[in-house]
């Protein structure tokens, strides 16, 4: 029994634990018996994609309390820490509250009434003046579908600009470019049970014991795999593993080039699969010709012995699962990693089976719902904006003229961004994302949001740095005050309810949209009937039927009773509803024939290379403690006190020469900018000439330094890599 309990703790971090810990809540301030719920509400974290099922302990009114949900199939009743710590978060300080409209330098409270007239009329105005796209839209991957596909129709049909984006494009859209280019369609094809039942799992820029915590526990139980980890920084992750691979900051694309080559040259790819499921396999092979083995190995600074036992391990294998995330979708190389990433798996057949999965593991708790019903990257259903096909099936569905729909993606956040500097776009509605923290090369953001004659933000919160800048500040509702779904990477929709109200005269961004649309004109339109988030569900199960994400067979009460359920789910499957579910096991794929593409790729060395002026790289990520921008963990006193401030990691051999030691505080200076005064520490989790620095922090904004470099196929910023120099602290911040 001890043993069992151990066992739970230390593959999770259970909730009795945390209670007796904590014991007088720190942060609502009253003892542990007042956190006895009444009720408990069943939902799913707001966080990250894992998409753990919880429940919130309500009492008179207020959320007292969460608990993992011990039937929840994703992580069966454990939660990581933010997860515990998640229901502070509503009654947390700087809660936004009432719309707020800014009136020379300061902001006035306004009724939703004025505040929604006022942004329709300045939006129809600049649009008079500038043309229907001199509007832009920025969302992001933390509302619920439901949110996400209102918000794309109230956008192209409404607002009437395809320039609509989100923080996606600094997340997902590589992953998304991959699989599209890969096998036709987005989709990790892959489940969470494929950690358990693969014999070999690689692991490429994909820190999951901070990130993606719970993971570890799925991870943990299949004691009989193979970890291999590649990551240039030796992170908690890495320390999990069997066969941990150092490589050189982004040289990944040479280490599975020159795997694939091995593998072709030992004839240890599937000759079956490939012809009957390919194409593209003669080019790749030429490709490869150019590949060499001794040449990569430079490149990635691994030994040459170590790249051949990482091909042969990965082809050899039963079951091998390849779970990737920033560290390789943060590139300007990004899209073709993620096809190299693809073809291992195509070349070995490696695909649709319990275990082997190339799996994109997301990362917002529903940055793949924006993925299936946005209109950003396609239309609705991953259907695409050139093809007629998709663009008639939509209209037919929604009864509208088939000009109305787009042909083409409109403008890509970064080229938001850009159009704003240049004045083509004039308008702009950020929500549910903070890039004044998130942004890379901030400056120019900065300048960008500077140029706009119109401002609105959308958020739970308020001040934040973005929210500080607008014109009209739109309060929102967030996690445990409204209803809808979630889809975590595995692709499992589930349910997530509200516990309380929102405060103040916060409204869930599904009502602003609604509200909005009224004072466009254009509700009864598109919107005819509705008045909740279900009904978006039931016209969006409708979108989806048929497609790669169909949810026609899902409906509310079974995505409760289920725990979740895993599209495609078509209406009238004969599967339970709780069966796993895997893409491409049939081995046809989303293109016009069926088959899967082999993309030749080429590494190249990341923009900005160190040189004498900034002789380090400087690699930025994420803390298991904190969420991003912090707006939420920043507010919740147990996780801000266990990591307070921002650091800097440099090895031994680096901070010798430049005679630092732990706790100094130090410069961190790029070609942009400089952050001043951050903590160093001094160890060997970072190699020489590197240094890492999290990316939460606004008062050392990581976002200060970063470039302004772009995967040319997906739009995705380069941040992992720019070069820095660092330097002692040279004054204060302010
Ligand atoms: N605690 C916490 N959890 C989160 C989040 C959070 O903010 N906090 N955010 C969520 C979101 S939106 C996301 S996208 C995920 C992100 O999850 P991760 O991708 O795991 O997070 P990062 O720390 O950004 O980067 C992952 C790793 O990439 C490595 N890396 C850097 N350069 C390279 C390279 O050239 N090659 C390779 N192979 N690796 C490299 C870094 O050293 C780092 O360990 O986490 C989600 N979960
Ligand atoms: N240097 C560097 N920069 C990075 C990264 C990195 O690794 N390095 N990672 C990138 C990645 S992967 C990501 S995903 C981005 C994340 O960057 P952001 O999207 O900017 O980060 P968040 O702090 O999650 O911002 C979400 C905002 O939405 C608000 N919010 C929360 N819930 C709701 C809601 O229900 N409705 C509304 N309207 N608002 C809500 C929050 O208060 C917060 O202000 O950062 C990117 N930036
Ligand atoms: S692993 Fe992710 S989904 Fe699960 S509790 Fe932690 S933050 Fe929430
Ligand atoms: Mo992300």
């Amino acid at each position: 029994m001890k043993f069992a309990n151990w066992l739970r703790r230390r593959s999770g971090f259970d909730t009795r634990a945390a209670e007796y810990r904590y014991g007088r809540d720190p942060v609502l301030g009253f003892t542990a018996e007042r956190k006895h719920a009444d009720t408990w509400v069943n939902s799913t974290c707001g966080y990250c994609s894992v998409g753990c099922g919880m429940q919130l302990g309500v009492r008179d009114g207020r959320v007292v309390s969460v608990r993992g949900n011990p039937d929840h199939p994703v992580n069966r009743g454990k939660l990581c820490p933010k997860g515990l710590a998640e229901h502070y978060t509503i009654e947390a300080e700087g809660r936004a509250r009432y719309p707020l409209l800014r009136r020379k330098d300061a902001f006035v409270r306004v009724s939703w009434d004025e505040a929604l007239d006022t942004m329709a009329a300045r939006f129809r105005s600049i649009q008079t003046r500038y043309g229907p796209e001199s509007i832009g839209v920025i969302s992001t991957g933390q509302l619920v579908t439901e949110e996400f596909y209102t918000l794309g129709k109230l956008v192209q049909l409404g607002l009437g600009t395809r320039n609509y984006d989100g923080n996606t494009t600094l997340c997902m859209s590589t992953a998304v470019s991959g699989y599209k280019r890969s096998f036709g369609s987005d989709g990790p094809p892959g489940a969470y049970e494929d950690l358990e039942r693969a014999d070999v799992i690689f692991l490429i820029g994909a820190n999951i014991a901070e990130n993606h915590p719970i993971l570890c526990s799925r991870l943990e139980s299949n004691p009989g795999k193979t970890l291999v980890v590649v990551d240039p920084r030796v992170t908690k992750t890495a320390m999990m593993a069997d066969l941990y691979l150092p490589v050189k900051p982004r040289s990944d694309l040479a280490l599975l080039n020159a795997m694939l080559r091995i593998i072709v040259d030992e004839q240890l790819y599937d000759r079956d699969f490939v012809e009957k499921h390919t194409s593209g396999f003669d080019d790749l092979c030429q490709s490869l010709q150019e590949i060499e083995l001794d040449a990569m190995a430079r490149i990635t600074g691994l030994d040459p012995e170590l790249i051949v036992r990482a091909a042969r391990l990965y082809a050899n294998a039963r079951a091998p699962f390849i779970g990737w995330t920033m560290g390789v979708n943060h590139s300007t190389k990004g899209t073709e990693t993620v096809n190299a990433i693809n073809n291992l798996a195509l070349l070995t057949g490696k695909i649709g089976h319990a275990g082997a999965s190339p799996f994109s593991i997301t990362g917002q708790c529903n940055a793949m719902g924006t993925r299936e019903a946005g209109f950003a990257s396609g239309l609705p259903g991953y259907r695409k904006f050139e093809s007629a096909v998709d663009r008639a099936e939509l209209a037919q569905i929604w009864q509208i003229a088939e000009e109305r729909l787009p042909t083409s993606r409109g403008l890509a956040y970064p080229d938001m961004i850009e159009a704003a500097i240049s004045g083509k776009i004039r308008g702009l509605w950020i929500l549910g994302t903070n890039p004044l923290v998130s942004f890379p090369n901030v400056d120019v953001l900065k300048q960008a949001l500077d140029n706009l004659d119109f401002l609105v933000v959308q958020d739970g919160f308020h001040p934040t740095p973005t929210t500080e800048l607008a014109d009209l500040v739109l309060p929102a509702a967030i996690w445990g005050e409204k209803e809808g779904t979630y889809t975590n990477s595995e692709r499992r929709v589930s349910k997530v309810n509200a516990a309380v109200d929102p405060p103040g005269e916060a409204r869930s961004d599904f009502q602003i949209f609604l509200a909005l649309a009224e004072k466009l004109g254009c509700r009864d339109e598109l919107f005819h009937g509705w008045s909740t988030p279900a009904d978006a569900f039931e016209e969006w199960k409708r979108v989806s039927a048929g497609r790669l994400c169909d949810y026609s067979g899902m409906s509310y009460e079974s995505l409760e009773t289920s725990g979740g359920i895993q599209w495609p789910f078509p209406a009238g499957s004969s599967e339970a509803p709780s069966t796993v579910r895997r893409l491409y096991g049939d081995g046809v794929f989303a293109t016009p024939d069926g088959r899967a593409q082999l993309i030749a790729t080429q590494w190249s060395p990341f923009p900005e290379q160190p040189n004498a002026e900034f002789p380090f790289i400087l690699n930025t990520g994420r803390t298991v403690e904190h969420w991003h921008t912090r707006t939420k963990t920043g507010a919740i006193s147990i996780l801000q006190r266990m990591s307070p401030r921002a650091w800097l990691e440099m090895n031994p051999a680096d901070a010798q020469k430049l005679k630092l030691n732990s706790h100094d505080r130090v410069d961190v200076v790029s070609a942009r900018g400089r952050v001043i005064g951050v903590e160093l520490r001094v160890t060997e989790i970072v190699g020489q000439g590197q240094v890492f620095l999290p990316f939460h922090f606004v008062e050392t904004n990581a976002n200060q330094l970063t470039q302004s470099a772009y995967d040319p196929i997906s739009r995705e910023p380069n941040f992992k890599q720019c070069a820095v120099r660092v330097e002692k602290q040279s004054g204060v911040n302010v």
